[in-house]
């Protein structure tokens, strides 16, 4: 009898397939998401799941699925799974690192120039009716190349949007939690900063760290106090790393220009205070939405799944120790 998994959110065609060949699989094609208690009550039978980030594993649902041997997210960022609480109950949790990071990093850089150039503001102004003709001085933005750009999180994301930089004359600074060697900053020609520093030296900030308890409102008034009037914010990386009304509140005093977000606290229920300003850029968590990618996830993920239950050895294993 084969193992069984379940889905739980709408995957391709052809990473259904390649579960089905292993598993007996149960998936949610209807993609409606799942709330806590029926997540648990579909996963009270299976072996493994393969599971959207949207999804929270935790230590309540662990205990109500006591045959469950792995989580495998469809994503790279894991803060919705408590890996400790998976590794105590030897429950393997994977998740799907380097597919996405071209396309993350691709998008990055068009919601800096669409932040920066004002993209967004001039379709709106456009499909408004209000265009009447070009003039000197309309909806004038702030120039990207050779403005200098600080990273959050020069992991491979932030090191792919600094590889983009140097193709627009960009100084690059970044902050990690310590500087990387020499030889890594100097292939991506990035500067360490303080995260002090980075915020006042910076005209373009772009947050690539993960989530996590320590990095929850890592960006704040004080910090969006230190940054220029004249510099914008980019949030690509977790809803809470930011604190949303904090910024609201910087956008709408202009303490900062700009600011571009794909990811919100408490999203899909962004906070209303973002609507109705003119100065950010909103999109809906699409930085690693390209169909070759969101298929390279989902099929990692699946791969992982499959490694979990038949070798015990998934690629991207997040708790070796839980490996039982
Ligand atoms: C989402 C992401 O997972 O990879 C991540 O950490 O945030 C995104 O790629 C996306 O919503 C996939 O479902």
């Amino acid at each position: 009898m084969k193992p069984r998994i379940l889905v739980s959110r709408e995957v391709f065609d052809e990473t259904l397939a390649l579960l089905a060949e292993h598993f007996d699989v149960e998936s949610n094609q209807t993609d409606q998401r799942f709330s806590a208690d029926e997540l648990a009550a579909r996963l009270a039978d299976k072996q493994a799941a393969v599971i959207s980030t949207s999804d929270r594993i935790d230590a309540a649902l662990l205990d109500r699925c006591p045959g469950l041997k792995a989580v495998c997210n469809v994503g790279v960022g894991y803060n919705n799974i408590d890996v400790p609480a998976c590794t105590s109950r030897g429950v393997m949790a994977t998740n799907t690192p380097g597919v996405l990071t071209d396309s993350v990093a691709d998008y990055t850089f068009g919601l800096v120039i669409a932040t920066c150039r004002r993209v967004t503001e001039g379709e709106h102004y456009l499909r408004d009716g209000q265009w009447k003709g070009t003039y000197l001085k309309q909806m004038l933005g702030q120039d990207v190349h050779g403005a200098t750009l600080g990273i959050f999180g020069l992991g491979r994301i932030g090191q792919a949007v600094a590889k983009r930089a140097a193709g627009f004359d960009m100084n690059v600074l970044y902050h990690n939690r310590s500087p990387l060697d020499a030889a890594t900053e100097k292939t991506f020609n990035a500067s360490y900063r303080t995260k002090e520093a980075l915020l006042r030296e910076s005209d373009i900030v772009v947050l690539l760290t993960p989530y996590s308890a320590e990095s929850h409102h890592m960006i704040g008034a004080a910090e969006l106090a230190l940054m220029k009037p004249s510099a914008v914010l980019i949030n690509v990386a977790r809803g809470g790393i930011v604190d949303d009304a904090a910024l609201i509140e910087a956008l709408k005093a202009r303490r900062i220009w700009a600011a571009g977000m794909d990811v919100y606290e408490n999203e899909p229920a962004l906070n209303p205070g973002f609507l109705g300003l003119k100065n950010v850029v909103l999109s809906p968590h699409l930085a690693s939405a390209s169909e070759p990618t969101r298929k390279a996830m989902a099929n990692t993920a699946a791969r992982n799944c499959i490694a979990a239950l038949t070798t015990g050895a998934p690629p991207n294993l997040l708790n070796p120790e839980a490996r039982r």
